[in-house]
């Protein structure tokens, strides 16, 4: 599949919520263009683009995979997405390197949460879009219901270019409204044309008037014949819808069936004569990387080179790998070209179309196209790659942040520095995934957007760097203070033949405010403590404030005095001093009425208005203070503040409280006092584990 030029592209992301048959409809439009021998099926753990060992042993798709299917002299490059919440970067990056989204829905189930989602991210980028309502040969599909539903939850103009023929399993073939022909298709999918049945004429005719309607009113010439009753021309029709379609005035609505290959070909037939080409587009936009400049690149491949890698994938036989969006120019082998984001030269070494396993080795690539460029060196995801002549760089991948994190431990000790490299390499590939060590708990965290993201991560890691890890919830990094002022007086003194040890501290500690830290004040006159010994003092409360009294966590927010003492000539030493101050802040500490203080977040919620009792009262429970709501289109965000111990699990409690509507960000806000009741179990807690 070498040489297409850029007007015979076709850049398509499909999205959807889980299950509507993404990767089924990818599969049989692979099958059917004669690009593969045997049909993958997601069911029988046969597909080609659900390779991963993750997905097989799921059954759904975690990454994002590209088919290039060859129709009618052009190519479709098909990117299949994962509908799962978890895996909304793979959509983001999909999305961003696509031309258009087609987004799928079932013929049963209709619009469902997961179809709202990612018609919001299509939003985000003004994608334009057509929809294809599959699985119409089960039980109870319904087109003209679901067209129904589609056009009561989004505000876009929804018009169907097609009505079924036959219901549930005699579901057969499909009308083609503007060209008023029907066609049916055998069990190879291959399609023959037929007379549209009388039972549909009416149903015909009411949509069909529908759809010139929507077509005439965008353009005057027309919309004066149409009115006089005149003959349309064709052609010219399908030239405004196609304008249409690509401004993302008119989103057109088709069906057919993955499963029985009926209405796949004629799809596929509308992929290319209404989706836009690359070459259609308008000029990508970017900065000169110099001067901040704002510079454009034309669709065409007589320009210079530029692109946007927007995935990188680490692959067990070629190592990293890069997919990237080429926006203009061409590249072949051998190539140098530059990476702007990072300042630093690349070389190409090789061009190929990954599809599943398999891949496809390309001479050329051209303005448009989608391919994977192996063994780059310093680019990540979001990097503008383009010619070491005439730099650009594009708008970064604008990713959300993880909102669950785990702590994780290797199972086998010796695995701590393969854990290290292993999890970086395995979150290079997924800006949606982080690792961090908190220096406070000592523990090692990864964050993701759920549970599945963060169990697949780890079985990756297991399966490509061989390390098995443990999760546990984080340790929440708690903190010790005192509320009020208190005096402490300790002599340390030992006499044991020899040179004793003698060190005598008078320390005073007063509470600070919130997130002062510490402040050590030096009161002594008159020399009852040698200077020489005063840093000694001062490091020996900063020690014994690394682990608290009450439970072992660092003490913060307090000042502490020393403002008497008293010294041996002889036994008076640096050790003596710091023990003596350390025991001292342990005994003043405990009698200055000492408190836990626990990390606050402030959370930011996003839900639908039917949900918002149900998410204060579960915010309520949790311990939260609610700040503020405000409407925002249909939803309602809610912003609070809690304690981050109760947090921990919210992505989860979130999903289930809002049947996965509801999304959040969430921010450290400050240090807060824990109530008395709770901190009683903290300390039960830290304690039980340090007898252990
Ligand atoms: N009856 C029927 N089942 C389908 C059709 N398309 C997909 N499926 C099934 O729906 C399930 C989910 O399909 P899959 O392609 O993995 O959906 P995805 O999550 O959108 O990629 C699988 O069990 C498929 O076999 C269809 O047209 N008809
Ligand atoms: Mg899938």
């Amino acid at each position: 599949m070498n040489g297409y030029k850029v007007e015979d592209i076709r850049n398509v992301a499909l999205i959807s919520h889980s299950g509507a048959g993404k990767t089924s409809l990818v599969e049989t439009m692979l099958f059917l263009s004669g690009g593969r021998s045997r049909w993958g099926k997601v069911d029988e753990g046969t597909s080609i683009l659900d390779h991963d060992p993750e997905e097989k042993e799921r059954q759904v798709s975690i990454n994002t995979s590209i088919a290039p299917v060859n129709w009618n002299d052009c190519k479709i490059n098909l990117l299949d997405t994962p509908g799962y919440f978890d895996f909304v970067g793979e959509v983001k990056v999909a999305l961003r390197a696509a031309d258009i989204a087609l987004v799928t829905v079932e013929g049963v189930s209709g619009v469902e949460v997961g179809t709202e989602l990612v018609w919001g991210y299509a939003d985000e980028l003004d994608q334009p879009r057509v929809v294809f309502v599959n699985k119409l040969d089960r039980e109870n599909a319904d087109f003209l219901k679901v067209l129904g539903q589609l056009r009561e939850h989004f505000d876009e103009q929804l018009v169907p270019l097609q009505l079924p023929i036959g219901k549930e399993a005699d579901f057969s073939g499909v009308v083609n409204l503007l060209a008023e022909q029907a066609y049916t298709f055998d069990d190879e999918g291959n399609s023959e044309e037929i007379e549209i049945p009388a039972g549909l004429d009416d149903d015909v005719q009411q949509y069909r008037e529908e759809l010139l309607d929507a077509i005439v009113e965008r353009d005057d010439e027309l919309l004066l014949m149409y009115l006089e009753g005149e003959e349309l021309d064709s052609e010219a029709l399908k030239r405004v819808l196609r304008e249409a379609v690509v401004e993302r005035d008119i989103v057109p609505v088709l069906c057919g069936s993955a499963l029985t290959a009926a209405g796949i070909t004629t799809f596929m037939d509308f992929i290319i004569d209404y989706f836009p080409a690359p070459s259609e587009l308008p000029a990508a936009e970017g900065k000169e990387p110099e001067t901040g400049e704002e510079i454009t690149r034309a669709p065409s491949a007589d320009e210079s080179f530029s692109g946007l890698a927007f995935k990188t994938m680490t692959d067990p036989y070629v190592g990293r790998l890069t997919l990237t969006r080429i926006y203009s120019g061409r590249i072949t082998p051998q190539m140098q070209i530059f990476n702007s984001a990072k300042g630093e030269p690349e070389e190409i070494d090789r061009i190929f179309v990954p599809i599943g396993d398999d891949q496809e080795e390309l001479q050329e690539a051209v303005a448009g196209e989608i391919v994977a460029i192996p063994k780059l060196q310093v680019s990540t995801t979001g990097d503008t790659l383009c010619s070491t002549e005439a730099p650009i760089i594009y708008p970064d991948i604008e990713f959300p942040d993880p909102v669950y994190s785990v702590a994780v431990r290797p199972e086998s000790r010796g695995d701590e520095d393969k854990l290290g490299s292993g999890l970086s390499r395995v979150a290079e590939e997924d800006p949606t995934f982080h690792t961090t060590r908190n220096r406070e708990t000592n523990e090692q965290i990864v964050s993701g957007m759920g549970e599945m993201h963060v169990s697949v991560m780890t079985q990756r890691l297991k399966r490509k760097f061989g390390v098995s890890l443990n999760l546990s919830p984080p340790r929440i990094a708690y903190r010790e203070t005192i509320r009020r002022p208190a005096e402490a007086h300790y002599r340390h003194k030992k006499q044991s033949g020899g040179r004793g040890q003698f060190g005598e501290v008078d320390v005073r500690l007063e509470p600070m405010e919130r997130g002062a830290g510490f402040e050590f004040v030096d009161d002594i006159f008159g020399g009852a403590v040698p200077r020489q010994f005063i840093p000694a003092v001062e490091k020996g409360i900063r020690e014994a404030m690394g682990e608290g009294p009450m439970a072992g966590y660092p003490v913060t927010d307090i000042r502490a005095t020393l403002f008497d003492g008293g010294y041996h000539p002889v036994d008076s030493s640096e050790m003596a001093f710091k023990i003596a101050a350390s025991r001292a802040l342990s005994q003043a500490f405990m009698d200055a009425a000492p408190v836990l203080l626990e990390p606050i977040v402030e959370v930011t919620v996003h839900v639908p208005e039917q949900f918002m009792g149900d998410v204060i009262g579960d915010l309520n429970r949790k311990r939260g203070q609610i700040l503020g709501m405000e409407p925002h289109g249909k939803f309602q965000v809610i912003k609070a503040r809690a304690p981050a111990a109760e947090m921990a699990r919210y992505a989860i409690d979130l999903r289930s409280i809002t049947q996965g509507r509801g999304t959040f960000t969430s921010e450290f806000l400050s240090y807060e006092i824990v109530p008395e009741q709770e901190a009683e179990k903290v300390v039960e807690r830290a304690q039980s584990e340090q007898e252990e």
